[in-house]
């Protein structure tokens, strides 16, 4: 009982009403500076027979639908991939949930939940450099805008964005390991005063191997300063069959839910491309300048909540 009062309580917080109208400001220009950049906005999907099978391991997430196992969507990654065919979809975008039931690991994350909105986008045909150069943008377009209709929220909060000018520094992690250890992210969120990018990560199948440079990956996070830690991760793609299948092969994956997936890269139905997802509730967390994620919902989700509602 005392719980719910404190739950109801906590919600007259004046931060809660401040949040509120910085969230709707960042998705507000999130999709305005896209759809000017003439993306197309897609609705989200929120089951299928695949789904990201992330980098790090999670709960399954699966629902049966007359006896066929669906998941629920990690992220839109093989939908966008597949969109990007349709005709005059070059360039795309979705807000959309996703769900992943994080193991009690992590319970004292401040950055995890075990469902979250991404801003995920994907564009035909690009490179990584073009990618990071979009990103940049659209980073510092938002925080503009927060500044310019949120100062009495962000006062209130105590939170003081800089003007961000100059191109977001962008390093790679062999560089970044050999000068700070396994911990580099961390490390350097915590030194630096500005977003920065860092590219080549071993991760997912999907994200595109150097072909020139086997073992070298072509792929960025985005990573918050002040402590913050990572907001996007993106990549070009993997989109031809033979590389797809050896990628798989690599991390021992189960093919078969992927049957149609990998019929449609051997067939060439996937076009080159080059995305990336940014976590709306980092981003939001960021820019409030609040330590906790789940201090940027209404409802907890983070890992170890106790699902009050
Ligand atoms: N959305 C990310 C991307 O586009 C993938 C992810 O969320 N794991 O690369």
């Amino acid at each position: 009982m005392e719980e719910l009062k404190r739950y109801f309580d906590s919600l007259q917080h004046p931060d809660v009403e401040a949040i509120a109208n910085i969230r709707g400001r960042v998705l507000h220009s999130l999709q305005g500076y896209m759809l000017e950049a003439g993306f197309k906005q897609l609705m989200p999907v929120l089951m299928s027979p695949i789904t990201d099978p992330l980098n790090h391991a999670v709960y399954p997430a699966e629902i049966k639908y007359e006896q066929r196992p669906l998941k629920l969507t990690a992220s839109m990654i093989f939908h966008k991939q597949i969109a990007l065919s349709a005709k005059g979809h070059d360039k795309i975008f979705i807000v959309a949930p996703n769900i992943r039931l994080e193991k009690a690991e992590i319970k004292d994350s401040q950055n995890h939940l075990l469902e979250f909105s991404q801003f995920d986008f994907e564009v035909r045909d690009a490179s990584m450099t073009q990618v990071i150069s979009l990103v940049d943008g659209l980073i510092k377009h938002v925080v503009k805008e927060v500044k310019l209709h949120c100062q009495a929220e962000l006062t209130q909060m105590g939170r003081q964005l800089p003007d961000y000018d100059a191109p977001f520094p962008i390093y790679s992690s062999d560089e970044l390991l050999a000068e700070h250890g396994p911990l580099f992210e961390k490390i350097m969120s915590e030194q630096s005063k500005t977003p920065f990018f860092v590219t080549n990560y071993k991760r997912e199948f999907y994200d595109r191997e150097n072909p020139e440079r086997r073992g070298s990956y072509n792929n960025y996070d985005l990573i918050y300063p002040e402590g913050y830690g990572e907001g996007l991760s993106g990549a070009e793609r993997e989109f031809e069959y033979e590389q797809i299948l050896r990628r798989m092969h690599e991390l021992s994956m189960d093919l078969t839910p992927f049957g149609n997936y990998l019929e449609a890269a051997k067939r060439g139905y996937l076009p080159p491309s080059a995305g990336g997802g940014l976590g709306i509730e980092r981003f939001l967390k960021f820019i409030s300048g609040k330590r906790q994620i789940r201090d940027v919902s209404l409802f907890d989700r983070s890992v170890g909540t106790d699902f009050l509602f």
